[in-house]
């Protein structure tokens, strides 16, 4: 298993030579002494619910094909299924929780988190009802909190309030009709787990629909409510320039990487690296500054506001600490390998946890607050500015490889490109010149060869004239492989082409961190109402290519039930069940609009997204 094989990366290769040549053990090591890995959970087919078990279906129906309690195949794949969106809408909505909370904390204590989209503000609360004429952004502000904690807890069995809000009449029609509509964020994860426990239900069909049901929770509501409120406290994304790959550290600095998904503490971080006191100790330490870098999902949030450099995605995590040249790696929540502390140990580099939800053994805590967020954050790049010294220079090696990336394009900075309309872009569309948008999401996954999936459907999809956008570790790969610059149209189909050059934008949009998924959403949401159709009639697809954690299940399955159809580049652990399956890709398609669609090849699976895309346009006779 060569360097070459386990990413299609040139920095990444080097890293992992490094780590092979240290003996450093890296994801790739782990996933070797895990094969052969289990068949029964591949299928999906092994249940840990209840202490009866665990139980296994043989899938080849020699042996068992109940569990001890009865529950067979179907049962079994839907339970887990459900569970995994559970836990993917509660990583996300929670993140929003925080946002939340954090501003309301604002309104009510004076944290050092002051409003600063007043713009989003007010646009948010006009989509909501909630009066802005005259009134102060605080009074503004604290209906909005209300509304958003009410949409975690509200015991009415109304469709969720942001959910009503965004989403157009159609779409909540459908969900209406076939009872999916979510009630309380909260509550659509806590019955999961419910009707998942043992000797609840049963029916393949109720549980999907549920998950279904909890995914929608999540996109059109706890996702969306991140987004919206971490535009309103740290600005909504304009278009503007960052760096991407292990390249952005720097030799001569101190370098701390800011890992995780909650920007409510990498705005602190990059804010108290600035601080020119901690400039000036970095400086008596012998470094020439501090710099600062992001990862995964919380990089993509600094560098869409920001242009912060970000250092990488999911699986580079362990590599950037391989450098040598980390004096300090912050982590938050979710995507966080723990094996980071282990890396570190081969090094100077500190781990510091910060979340009180997440505490890594072996690493340096220092728990956030945010009434104290400045401090705390300064307090954090001093632990990293006084590691410095203890580098070892013998060890550093950094890779050159990092590119320029333009980034950035929340749906209101397309709509200030466009001229504050998507007609532009809508009749781009109409004409054929762009045949269809395609939002690509979602992760690295060490059994699919890094970045290599996600890079080879974006370049074909756009050799198509497909104009794609997308969120997350895909945002970080394309960041890295150039694809989101100007010049990279040039590689598009003749007529995605010409509207980039017209444009000045990149065939391929970064539209931020997992939980700005909900972006996406609201821009198909704006196409549908200004065509006067549902998202399920418009040329659209989604893919996770790369896809990994339940985060990813979640939201593959809102697109899913947003009506668009969605293409897994992974075998999903729900095969073993038939129906399951059938329900999945062929049935939801007849409910919600849209289905899954399972291809490891990527090629393969851009031809498949093109012509759906080309079916729907002939639906609508474009
Ligand atoms: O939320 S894309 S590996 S970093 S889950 Fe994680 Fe997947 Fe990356 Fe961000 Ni999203
Ligand atoms: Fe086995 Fe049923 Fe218990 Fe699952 S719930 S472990 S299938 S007895």
């Amino acid at each position: 298993w060569k360097p070459e094989d386990k990413s299609i990366d040139k920095a990444t290769q080097e890293m992992i030579r490094k780590a092979e040549k240290e003996g450093i053990e890296t994801a790739w090591d782990r996933l070797k002494a895990q094969l052969p890995q289990c068949g029964y959970g591949q299928l999906g087919v092994c249940c840990r619910i209840c202490m009866q078990g665990p139980c296994r279906i043989d899938p080849f129906g020699n042996g068992p094909q109940k569990g001890v309690c009865g529950a067979t195949a179907e049962t079994i794949v839907a339970r887990n299924l459900v569970r995994a969106i559970a836990a993917g809408a509660a990583g996300h909505s929670d993140h929003g929780r925080h946002v939340v909370l954090a501003l309301k904390e604002t309104l009510e204590h004076g944290t050092p988190y002051p409003i600063k989209d007043e713009k989003k503000l007010k646009d948010v609360a006009k989509k909501l009802g909630v009066p802005v004429e005259g009134r102060k952004a605080e009074e503004i502000a604290k209906d909005l909190v209300e509304i958003a904690l009410g949409d975690f807890s509200k015991q009415d069995e109304e469709i969720i309030k942001f959910a009503d809000a965004y989403a157009n009449k159609k779409r909540k029609e459908v969900w209406k009709k076939t009872g999916v509509a979510p009630r309380n964020i909260d509550r659509e994860i806590v019955e999961s787990m419910h009707r998942t426990t043992m000797g609840v239900d049963h029916d393949p069909l109720s549980l999907v629909a549920h998950g279904i049901k909890t995914s929608i929770a999540d996109g059109w509501g706890g996702s969306l409510i991140a987004t919206e409120f971490q535009d309103i406290l740290f600005g909504t994304p304009k278009i503007g320039k960052g760096e991407a790959n292990l390249g952005v550290l720097k030799e001569d600095y101190v370098n701390i990487v800011i890992h995780g998904h909650e920007p409510v503490l990498s705005e602190k971080i990059i804010e108290a690296a600035q601080d020119p006191e901690l400039i000036e100790l970095a400086k008596k330490y012998g470094a020439k500054g501090i710099n600062a870098v992001g990862m995964c999902c919380t990089g993509l949030e600094l560098l869409m506001r920001h242009g912060t450099p970000i250092a990488g995605n999911y699986l580079q995590q362990e590599l950037a600490i391989v450098t040598g040249a980390v004096e300090a790696m912050v982590v938050d929540v979710q995507c966080i390998m723990p094996s980071l502390v282990d890396v570190a140990r081969c090094f100077h580099t500190k781990i510091i946890d910060t979340s009180s939800l997440a505490t890594f053994p072996g690493a340096v805590h220092v728990k956030f607050d945010e009434m104290r967020a400045d401090e705390i954050a300064r307090e954090i790049v001093r632990i990293a500015v006084e590691n410095f010294p203890n580098r070892n220079k013998d060890k550093v090696q950094i890779p050159k490889g990092k590119s320029e990336a333009i980034g950035g394009f929340s749906v209101e900075a397309i709509l200030e490109a466009l001229g504050g309309t998507l007609k532009p872009l809508e009749e781009a569309i109409v004409s054929g010149k762009i045949r269809g948008v395609v939002g690509i999401v979602g992760c690295n996954n060490a059994k699919i060869r890094h970045n290599h999936n996600h890079i080879v459907l974006t370049d074909e999809l756009i050799k198509n004239d497909i104009l794609i956008i997308g969120t997350g570790c895909w945002a970080t790969a394309c960041a890295e492989h150039g694809i989101f610059l100007p010049e990279y149209a040039e590689k598009a189909g003749e007529g995605l082409k010409s509207v980039c050059k017209a444009l000045g934008i990149p065939p391929a949009l970064n539209m931020g961190s997992c939980v700005d998924c909900s972006r996406m959403l609201v821009l198909a949401d704006l196409m549908a109402r200004d065509l006067g159709v549902d998202i399920s009639d418009l040329p659209l697809a989604g893919s996770a290519p790369e896809a990994m954690t339940e985060k990813a299940v979640c939201i593959g399955t809102y697109f899913v039930a947003s009506g668009i159809l969605t293409h897994l580049g992974i075998v999903p652990p729900t095969v073993g069940s038939v129906e399951v399956t059938k329900l999945l890709t062929k049935d939801a398609m007849n409910i919600v609009g849209g289905a899954f669609y399972i291809e490891p090849d990527p090629i393969k699976a851009a031809k498949t997204l093109i012509d759906h895309i080309e079916s729907k346009r002939k639906a609508l006779g474009i």
